[in-house]
């Protein structure tokens, strides 16, 4: 039975982008189903397949899954060769406990850096708060740490395999890019990185060609409005 994967638009999404590009950088085939988000009807059409009402959700036959790190766990268990966690003990550990902070946290580079792969890269210093700049100082931390202890055979945050860890943090590197974030050289490198797998492009080259533009009524939310000139 093959798989199906409930995401939003690939422009916004950013939780959907994680399980997305996961599974495209794995090898792990699945069917898409793509729900326009916050449009008339967008939220009955998520519920249709999750009670929680949100994307991304995985449908295996009769389970379904949702919340991203669940999903990430249940395809890591499912196609253990995909190698979603690294097989080393410490290794593992650290992906978990960096996924689960990105999970749960950076709610300022989330709120005002929210994803959008249209707008232009460069930067832009309104959405540069001191909070934000905490959020990309601890994050340029953790890809450190993670590339200097685990990460010294390629160019991913453990290495060659592009894993778990690396799709928690797939739209970190959008929004980082997107708004121009200060960014070490160290950061951009693994970015660039990130950045030209063919899982990314082809993420992106899908979320150029949507035109669906979310109806947000939120202050922090003009700049995601529309294909943006500049
Ligand atoms: N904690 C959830 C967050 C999922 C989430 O917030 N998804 C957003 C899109 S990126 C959504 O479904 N929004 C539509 C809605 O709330 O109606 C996860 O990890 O999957």
């Amino acid at each position: 039975m093959s798989l199906t994967l409930v995401i939003g638009n690939k422009n916004y999404s950013s939780w959907s982008m994680r399980p997305w590009i996961a599974m495209k950088a794995a090898g792990i085939p699945f069917e898409e189903v793509l729900i326009p988000l916050y449009l008339p009807g967008s939220k009955e059409r998520i519920l249709s397949y999750s009670p929680a009402g949100k994307v991304p959700i995985l449908i295996d036959g009769d389970t379904a899954v949702w919340e991203t790190l669940a999903i990430l766990d249940y395809l890591a268990e499912r196609f253990p060769d995909a190698k979603l966690w690294p097989a080393d003990r410490a290794a593992r550990a650290l992906a978990r406990s960096v996924a689960a902070e990105m999970h749960a946290g950076f709610a300022a580079l989330r709120q005002h850096c929210t994803m959008n792969l249209w707008l232009p890269p460069k930067p832009r210093p309104q959405t540069h708060t001191p909070e934000v700049l905490e959020n990309l100082a601890r994050i340029e931390a953790i890809w450190a740490d993670c590339r200097a202890r685990f990460g010294k055979g390629g160019p991913f945050l453990f290495g060659a395999t592009f894993g778990a860890a690396d799709a928690m943090y797939a739209p970190v590197v959008a929004r980082f890019h997107n708004y121009g974030l200060p960014v070490s050289a160290e950061t951009r490198a693994y970015m660039d990185a990130v950045m030209a797998s063919p899982a990314w492009r082809a993420w992106y080259d899908a979320a150029m060609a949507e035109t669906w533009v979310m109806q947000h009524n939120e202050p922090d939310w003009p700049l995601v409005r529309g294909k943006p000139a500049a």
